[in-house]
């Protein structure tokens, strides 16, 4: 009897924790039931993502405290729910007598009473799903919900993204030459870049992390422009004052990248709500990695958005690690999407390599963030298939074999290509053609870059204060004697 007893509840429990899948499909509601009607997932084999959080259910000693403890409350139940009062009702309980009311409307809103002592289990049994509409041979998934786009955007897309890859690939290795001080690359993550940036609206305010620039291509910043701010020439709009990278468009709201990880994110969220009080048609996007949702700037931002209804999409490239942390040393929570649903944010998980599924989410959620006023989190899932800088050798803490992997088939380039190809809007010629006469555009950019003289000295010292302060006007002044008298030891491209 006993034992029977026991395995009934050991069941109920279990089946208790399995119920807790909050999140299944599609946007998750803020007040977690799922939204159907939006993006079903059609996941068709299972691809390991970094983020595997530690699968430890409940241990059976801490079932059995539950159990022993929900002896003693269970006629309180009052007849609620038929598995309490089952698992429970044979028991002597003579402390208990009376009921509880069903429920309470505590400030925040009604709340029910559970006689059960059980905590919310650490892990989830089964992982948030991955919305996904094409798969790695790039055929369209049966009955995936997408947005249908065209030849010419798809080409289009194809192309930024195979132009963002030769940028990368030829710039990294201007770094390696000593002509430039620094670079990143967005490799592994192209079909986040172009893809978000291509459902967005040029009024859409960007606030980007740093491995963003194919926003910006998409935007229509040139390969001219690009080599101007990493050459940090008089033509780089911050003035040569930033680390290459760092890029910033006034033209393109986009604002300039910060190093400091995950401060663009909480901007993000004010100038949404300045966009809100205008009553705009839009909304502003911000884009941070997984080490980003690991600051205490995200979570101030993603509460501050939910309970003002800022119109932001927090769009976050999970791509396993933060130079050398990967996700699990990280957080121990089922990714970043949770996080959004907890704050009361409604949230998806996509496949960060798939250009459709990335496409079809933003565009998605951007109607979301107008029409609802609502902000709206996007997590995808992807992987950093390159160093995280030029001052970083990956190879040190993961191994040859998992980048091989990612950049294989699930590398969302190749991936399109193949839609693309399917399609017959594509072919080896067109692609040959495309790549050489971006890496001739670039040639020509790089050594016209480098050519061109760098900011003045004065430069240094202006754009922050209205009227220059009396210390900054001495330490100018400092400046400019010292290089007088030590001439050779400065380069003498800087205009006085
Ligand atoms: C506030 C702050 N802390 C630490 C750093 C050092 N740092 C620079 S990049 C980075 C990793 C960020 O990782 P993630 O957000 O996942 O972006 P990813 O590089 O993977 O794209 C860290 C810790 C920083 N720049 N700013
Ligand atoms: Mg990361």
């Amino acid at each position: 009897m006993a034992s029977s007893y026991f395995s009934k509840s050991k069941a109920l429990i279990m089946q208790n924790l399995k119920s807790r899948k909050f999140l299944t499909l599609g946007f998750v509601n803020r007040t977690s039931s799922v939204t159907t009607s939006q993006f079903p997932p059609h996941l068709i084999k299972t691809i390991s993502f970094p983020p595997l959080p530690a699968r430890n259910y409940e241990s059976s000693s801490r079932i059995n405290s539950s159990i022993a403890f929900a002896r003693c409350f269970a006629s309180v139940s009052g007849g609620r729910g038929a598995h309490t009062a089952t698992s429970v009702s044979d028991d002597v309980d003579q402390f208990c007598t009376e009921s509880p009311s069903q429920e309470v409307d505590f400030p925040g809103g009604k709340v029910k009473f559970t006689p059960k002592l059980t905590f919310t289990s650490k892990t989830i049994e089964e992982r948030v799903p991955c919305y996904r509409v094409l798969n790695e041979n790039g055929d369209l998934i049966i009955d995936s919900d997408s947005v249908e786009i065209s030849k010419e955007l798809a080409v289009k897309m194809y192309t930024d993204m195979v132009t963002l890859q030769v940028m990368d690939t030829i710039f990294y290795e201007a770094q390696r030459q000593g002509r430039i001080s620094f670079y990143l690359t967005a490799i592994g993550e192209e079909a986040i870049n172009i893809a978000s940036a291509a459902a967005l609206n040029i009024n859409d305010f960007v606030f980007p992390q740093y491995r963003e620039a194919g926003v910006l291509l998409w935007r229509g910043f040139t390969l001219q422009e690009f080599a101007n701010q990493l050459f940090g020439n008089k033509y780089d709009y911050g003035k040569g004052r930033q680390m290459p990278i760092h890029y910033g468009s006034k033209k393109l709201n986009y604002i300039t990248v910060a190093s400091t990880v995950a401060t663009q994110v909480p901007h993000a969220v004010g100038a949404a709500y300045s966009m809100k009080m205008e009553k705009k048609d839009s909304c502003t996007v911000t884009y941070f990695g997984d080490g980003g949702s690991s600051t205490g700037d995200f979570h101030a931002a993603l509460n501050f958005a939910a309970v003002m209804e800022a119109p932001v999409i927090f769009f976050c490239r999970n791509n396993g690690w933060a130079i050398s942390t990967p996700v699990r040393d990280q957080f121990r929570s089922d990714g970043i999407v949770v996080k959004g649903n907890a704050y009361g944010v409604p949230s998806i998980r996509v496949d960060g390599n798939d250009v459709l599924a990335v496409y079809s989410a933003v565009h998605q959620a951007r109607k979301m963030a107008i029409q609802e006023q609502t902000p709206v989190l996007i997590e995808a899932l992807t992987y950093r298939a390159g160093h995280h800088s030029t001052s970083d050798d990956s190879t040190k803490y993961r191994s040859l074999d998992e980048i091989e992997w990612w950049r294989g088939d699930q590398n969302p380039v190749k991936r399109f290509r193949k839609f693309i190809e399917n399609k017959g809007w594509w072919s080896e010629e067109a692609e040959s053609e495309h790549r050489s006469n971006i890496r001739k555009q670039l040639s020509q950019a790089i050594q016209a870059a480098e050519r061109v003289e760098k900011p003045s000295i004065g430069d240094l010292f202006s754009d922050v204060y209205d009227a220059s302060p009396k210390n900054l006007r001495e330490q100018e002044s400092f400046l400019r004697k010292n290089i007088e008298k030590h001439a050779r030891d400065y380069p003498t491209d800087v205009p006085l």
